[in-house]
């Protein structure tokens, strides 16, 4: 049966609020508890979980709207009887938490707990925490999605947080805030604001962390391609009947993941405490979507399993799910290495920033056809050349397996056995 959850009365005299996040999405398979709905009053932010087990089968909200009391705000359809009564329906909203109040004198000591989210984990996922401790987050400045919680089912509790800091200060890392002054730029003519999406800050604040905590080094290396750039040609000619894109994408991942069997350190992560490397026997590739909002990288698992024409259809549904806004936060989990392409734009080169906690990345530029001088004949011949980068952390790579990777990974994709299912 299709159950309404709609909006009660939220008490402590808010009328309305601002959906600030919706966790869930249309299709979503939700348990009692989980988090369907965050809002955001003057006053407070509030948590809206399910009272049910059920699947979402309408959002009617948007981040951003403004709800009010008895807004219809999802239909889910459940095989529990009963309908929802208004008392039911309140029970769905938890009551707001008071204003926190942020004085660390009167607050117990925080646990000496393991602060850092498991590997795998990526900002945003899903995070269990609640209003109160949200509220001081933001005022701190603090990603809870970087925050392992202690708490039932995973909840980040204050204790968690204040651990947190206390990590982020001994390890010297605790301030992150540029402390850039404020300038008013209008007083030398005229200028626009523009807000920041949701994307945008969680995407900046994980790559400043990255940038400033992984001592990195990229390597530039190209690929003759001109035989690949044929053999494309044909299955793309193929797919096309089937209403199916192959671009180069799906044959790169086939070839990092190939050279990452061979090579594992490239697919791995430092453990906590930086004592051993995790070496990942899977090879899931996250990949790098310019979206609307911003930058995501979903994840493709399981590349080495896949055929070029899987992992081209896996592409375009996770790529156009990503612009909409539609994936599910297990799809942006557990990716061991992870790909940027460029190669649809342009440019020559760039250096890619890691994805913690993996160690390297491979950025992919626009391939260009080039005058190759051939030994045997004594002539110049045009050869299609991919430009790529590999950018890795230093502390796990060094210099020699790094010039190894990328000359591997160029041999891998001028031969084109490598490609054929
Ligand atoms: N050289 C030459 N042509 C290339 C190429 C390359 N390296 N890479 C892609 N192309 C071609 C494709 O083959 C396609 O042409 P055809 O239709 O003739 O096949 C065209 O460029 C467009 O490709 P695409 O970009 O739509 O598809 P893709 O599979 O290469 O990439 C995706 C998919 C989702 C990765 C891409 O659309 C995207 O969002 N890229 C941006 C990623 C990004 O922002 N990275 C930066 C992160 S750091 O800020």
């Amino acid at each position: 049966m299709i159950k309404e959850i709609r909006l009660p009365d939220l008490g402590e005299g808010i009328d309305s609020a601002v959906v600030s996040e919706i966790p869930v999405a249309s299709g979503n398979q939700i348990s009692k508890d989980e988090v369907l709905l965050v809002l955001e009053s003057d006053k407070a932010s509030m948590e809206i979980p399910s009272d049910h087990n059920g699947k979402i089968t309408e959002v009617l909200i948007k981040e951003g709207d403004d709800v009010s009391t008895n807004d219809l705000l999802f239909k889910i359809e459940t095989s529990e009887t009963g309908s929802v009564s208004k008392s039911e329906e309140s029970q769905v909203i938890r009551e707001p938490e008071p204003e926190p109040e942020p004085e660390p004198e009167s607050e117990p000591e925080p646990e000496p707990i393991p602060m850092l989210k498991p590997e795998g984990s990526k900002l945003g996922d899903g995070v269990f925490a609640s209003p109160g401790v949200r509220r001081l987050a933001r005022e701190l400045e603090v990603n809870l999605g970087l925050i392992r919680g202690t708490g039932a089912k995973g909840r980040t509790t204050k204790n968690d947080l204040h651990g947190y800091i206390k990590m982020r200060m001994q390890d010297g890392s605790g301030s992150r805030k540029s402390h850039r002054e404020s300038i008013d730029f209008s007083q030398w003519g005229n200028v626009e604001f523009l807000k920041l999406t949701k994307v945008n800050k969680i995407t900046g604040q994980r790559l400043q962390e990255s940038w400033q905590d992984i001592p990195h080094v990229t390597q530039h290396n190209y690929a003759d391609i001109t035989e690949l750039d044929g053999y494309r040609k044909k299955i793309k000619e193929e797919a096309k009947k089937e209403g199916k894109k192959v671009t180069f994408l799906p044959f790169l991942m086939r070839a990092v993941a190939l050279v990452l069997k061979e090579m594992p350190r490239f697919n791995s992560s430092l453990d906590e405490k930086e004592e051993s490397l995790v070496i990942k026997n899977y090879y899931h590739m996250g990949v790098a979507v310019d979206t609307p909002s911003g930058l995501m990288v979903p994840c493709v698992r399981d590349v080495d399993k896949k055929t070029i024409l899987e992992l081209s259809e896996e592409l375009m549904d996770i790529s156009q799910r990503a612009r909409e806004k539609k994936l599910k936060p297990n799809e942006l989990k557990g990716s061991s290495f992870t790909i940027s392409s460029l190669g649809g734009i342009g440019g020559t080169s760039f250096s890619p920033i890691v994805n913690p906690p993996e160690v390297a990345i491979l950025g992919v530029s626009k391939s260009e056809w080039k005058p190759v001088y051939n030994k045997e004949s004594g002539g110049f011949e045009p050869r299609y050349q991919l430009p790529f980068s590999l950018s890795y952390d230093h502390r796990v790579i060094d210099g020699a397996s790094g010039a190894s990777f990328v000359e591997r990974l160029s041999t891998v994709l001028g031969e084109i056995d490598s490609f054929k299912d």
